[in-house]
């Protein structure tokens, strides 16, 4: 079968605006944000800070930026950062925190972008002249490589105080913390309490355009600011984006229950193909990624026989697949997808016997 319409499963930053978020961006006030003079996007900023319980919020075009600003906020060149070996800041925003800041990363291997805190334990470096000084610890929450895995709240609380205990500072990239908060039942102030500084996106599940925010104390946030500018981040007139964002804020934070549960349905199908696997088996938010047996080709063929029966999905090397779900797929989405990957493995499976 082909579907009707493309099912595009390959992130959730592929969603479009909605009709509501769209009115809501046409009627947004905005004004020249260089000169701190964007309505909206103030009252966005104190809408995230009270979210997540922090002084002050500054608004950024992109998750990339938000992160890459906190680490130039903490850190001077030469400083080191110690983050989990998957995470996103590591592994896909072309090592910006040395290009930008000068900083070195020291990675440590999660389990699904989980750290246990004894796995941090000796990793601070000495205050001696011949050493890198260690400065900041990141921690990803969901996590994308980790298929969405949300951290398990202990471990965030001791590694957190075991930052702080040593002189540290820890950052939260939380571009999808609101899955978390949704899966899991714990509110963002509490998840981000034990942070000095959390950024969060709007233009994934949560269906805005554009945009993420940092959040932190009003001095690391002035700082921020200066910093955003540096990095070519200042905007004019974004107050339509942020009334997209204070939309997707009131509108589609509870909806992504549904995303999980699409995520599970979809899992359900793949985990009763033979010749795929999920990697990890248990679906904790809305990803899922599984590995293709390579007896039915590689990941990038299989992905590319799904697009031609109108399934995107992602392949993220030789033999692993990633899928998203996220406010633009159908509601039968999950069951669609799964009649094509039962075609395409069963395909791949009878031309290879
Ligand atoms: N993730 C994107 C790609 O860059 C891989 C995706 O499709 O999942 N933190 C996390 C955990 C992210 O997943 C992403 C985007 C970012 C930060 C960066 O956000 P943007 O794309 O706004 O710079």
């Amino acid at each position: 079968m082909t579907a009707s319409q493309p099912l595009d499963y390959r992130s959730d930053t592929f969603t479009k605006p909605t009709a509501a978020m769209r009115a809501v961006m046409a009627e947004a006030e905005v004004g020249d944000d260089v000169f701190d003079e964007d309505p909206s996007i103030h009252r966005l900023q104190e809408h995230v800070a009270e979210l997540l319980g922090k002084e002050a919020a500054l608004f950024f075009p992109s998750g990339s930026m938000s992160n890459q600003v906190a680490i130039r906020v903490h850190c001077q060149p030469g400083d080191e950062m110690i983050c989990e070996a998957d995470c996103h800041i590591y592994n896909y925003e072309q090592a910006a925190f040395a290009q930008l800041s000068g900083v070195v990363a020291r990675t440590v291997q999660g389990d699904c972008g989980v750290l246990e805190p004894e796995q941090l334990h000796g990793l601070v470096r000495a205050d001696n002249d011949h050493l890198v000084r260690t400065r900041v610890v990141t921690l990803e929450n969901t996590h994308n490589r980790g298929a969405g895995r949300i951290q398990p709240y202990e471990n965030v609380e001791a590694i957190c105080q075991w930052a702080h205990d040593n002189g540290l500072i820890a950052h939260l990239d939380g571009a999808r913390l609101f899955n978390a908060v949704v899966a899991s039942g714990i509110d963002a102030k509490t998840w981000a309490d034990h942070f000095d500084t959390v950024s969060v996106c709007f233009s994934k599940g949560l269906g805005a355009p554009v945009g993420s925010a940092l959040a932190g104390s009003h001095e690391q946030i002035a700082s921020a600011r200066r910093h955003r500018k540096c990095f070519g981040g200042g905007m004019r007139q974004a107050g339509i984006l942020a009334a997209a964002a204070q939309f997707a804020l009131e509108n589609h934070i509870d909806r992504l229950a549904e995303d999980h549960e699409h995520a599970r349905q979809l899992a359900d199908h793949i985990e009763a193909i033979d010749g795929l696997t999920l990697t990890p088996p248990v679906i904790d938010t809305n990803m899922v990624i599984f590995q293709v047996d390579p007896r039915l080709g590689s990941a990038p063929d299989f992905a590319a026989q799904l697009e031609q029966r109108g399934l995107r999905m992602l392949a993220m090397g030789p033999t692993s697949i990633r899928a998203v779900t996220h406010l633009d797929l159908p509601a039968d989405g999950a069951t669609l997808a799964g009649e094509i990957l039962r075609e395409v493995a069963g395909a791949a499976v009878n031309s290879a016997v």
